[in-house]
């Protein structure tokens, strides 16, 4: 299903000639009277002189203003715009460390482990772990020089390691005449090299208290830099259950979906009417969880070649249904996944009474989609939901480190053992001329009765 009502072609598929051409984009819609542009997530999202670029042009930018952007662009200055309020922040350098001399000062003081992190950074770029302060020197040079390469920034600060801890993110929705609220967390701690598997909400381990403290300096965190539209704020959870405050990210982001199961708001519909400079219709005492939902990220990836991207055609695709079922996506079969970007096929989310309905309901939504023609995340997906570490929400961000081996899935892909028993069943019948009727390949395995397939 295509629901655009016209379409204009920006430039030839590399990001470079086309998303990420902000000026190009905003002269067509300068050309077809385009009154708000949606930034989507990734390419220019989070970009402040696009968001400029777009507003000095007359248009509307549905997100926040540039100058929030910029604000939490940095985590530098996140940190000191959130300091204006009482949010809890791993202790470490005040702000950029400047020579290698200070460092190991504010080194010694912090105690170790610890981590160097670029302040331009995201997704653990130019984040270094020091275990000890003989290895110091090195380590700072290296996180400046890749934090200068990547971000043309070489600004670093140190921060205490927090151990084993679970990545937590708060939703926040403000508008533009003051009122903020929190559409409750996100646990995103099932990643693989700081890419996302595995979203769930709530979390399986806050507690009411906990959840609202949470909500609270998030909601602080948007207010120090004046912050408008759909934005999220990151913490990690220590093992004793303390939370800090680690940056804020300026846009809508993949995972949203489990944040509308869970409240029932449109995150979308509810950026486009902030936008639009219209007040939030509910306040913080009307928004309650309901449920429990999960979201499982569907790569054309193969996990166990190394997670290699694999690229082609979609032969089949069919997607799962039914209750709770949703699937969010933007290929039909057929398509190409194209190699020029992020590799996703779509996102699959459930929403169940608890967490165990919503797993069950993703299991079976796992084992329902069909996807020939391109290996996919799926298995992988129906490994961690299925491991007990995950069942009891005792994990953290190690989970994969720890727990998956790509053996674990190299398992037959077909039915072949069951096609070769029933060719040899067939042979054998016909041999003996006896005119029993061979059951369908997929009857005999129904566990309608037993359930007990996982
Ligand atoms: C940390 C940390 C432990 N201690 N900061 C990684 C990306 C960036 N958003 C923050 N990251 C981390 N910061 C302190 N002081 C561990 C991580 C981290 C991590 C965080 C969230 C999800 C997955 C992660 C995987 C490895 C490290």
């Amino acid at each position: 299903m295509k629901y655009a009502d016209e379409a204009v072609c920006i430039g030839p598929p590399p990001s470079n000639q086309s998303y990420l051409k902000g000026d190009k984009i905003i002269e067509v819609c300068l050309q077809r009277s385009v009154d708000g542009v949606h930034p989507g997530y990734g390419f220019l999202s989070e970009n402040a002189e696009f968001a400029a670029a777009v507003k000095k042009a007359g248009i509307t930018f549905i997100g926040p203003s540039p100058e929030a952007m910029d604000i939490m662009g940095d985590k530098l200055s996140a940190k000191e715009a959130a300091k204006r309020y009482k949010i809890p922040m791993v202790p470490g350098s005040e702000g950029a460390i400047s020579s290698v001399d200070e460092g190991k000062k504010i080194a010694l003081e912090t105690g170790f482990p610890l981590l160097i992190k670029a302040s331009a950074g995201g997704g653990g770029k130019g984040m270094r772990i020091v275990e000890r302060i003989e290895d110091f020197e090195e380590q700072m040079k290296l996180a400046v020089s890749e934090a200068t390469s990547a971000f043309g920034d070489g600004s670093v600060f140190i921060e205490k390691y927090v151990a084993g801890p679970r990545h937590i993110e708060i939703q926040v929705l403000a508008d533009t005449h003051g009122n903020i609220v929190y559409l409750f967390e996100r646990e995103c701690s099932v990643q693989r090299r700081h890419q996302k598997v595995i979203e769930e909400a709530p979390s399986a381990v806050l507690t009411p208290e906990i959840r609202e403290k949470m909500g609270q300096c998030a909601v602080d965190v948007a207010r120090a830099c004046d912050y408008v539209g759909a934005g999220t704020v990151e913490f990690l959870l220590d093992e004793n259950k303390n939370f800090y405050f680690l940056e804020m990210n300026t846009r809508l982001q993949v995972e949203h979906p489990v944040s509308e199961m869970i409240t029932g708001i449109d995150l979308v519909k509810e950026q486009i009417k902030v936008a639009r400079g219209e007040k939030l219709t509910f306040t913080q005492s009307d928004l309650k969880i309901n449920g429990h939902s999960v979201e499982v990220r569907v790569y054309a990836e193969d996990p166990t070649n190394n997670f290699l991207p694999d690229i082609g055609k979609l032969v089949t695709y069919r997607r799962p249904q039914g209750t709770g079922v949703r699937v969010d996506d933007g290929f039909e079969e057929g398509m190409e996944i194209p190699i020029y970007y992020d590799p996703m096929i779509a996102k699959l989310i459930t929403w169940g009474q608890n967490r165990e309905e919503a797993i069950e309901r993703m299991l079976r939504a796992i084992d329902e989609y069909r996807i020939t023609g391109v290996e996919t995340t799926l298995n992988f997906c129906r490994f961690v939901l299925q491991h007990e570490a995950f069942r009891s929400g005792d994990f953290d961000t190690h989970f994969i480190k720890k727990y998956f081996k790509p053996e674990y899935l190299a398992i037959p892909k077909s039915d072949e053992g069951e096609v070769a028993a029933l060719a040899g069943l067939w042979w054998h019948l016909n041999e003996k001329k006896k005119n029993v009727p061979v059951p369908a390949a997929g009857s005999a395995r129904s566990n309608w009765k037993t359930n007990r397939t996982r």
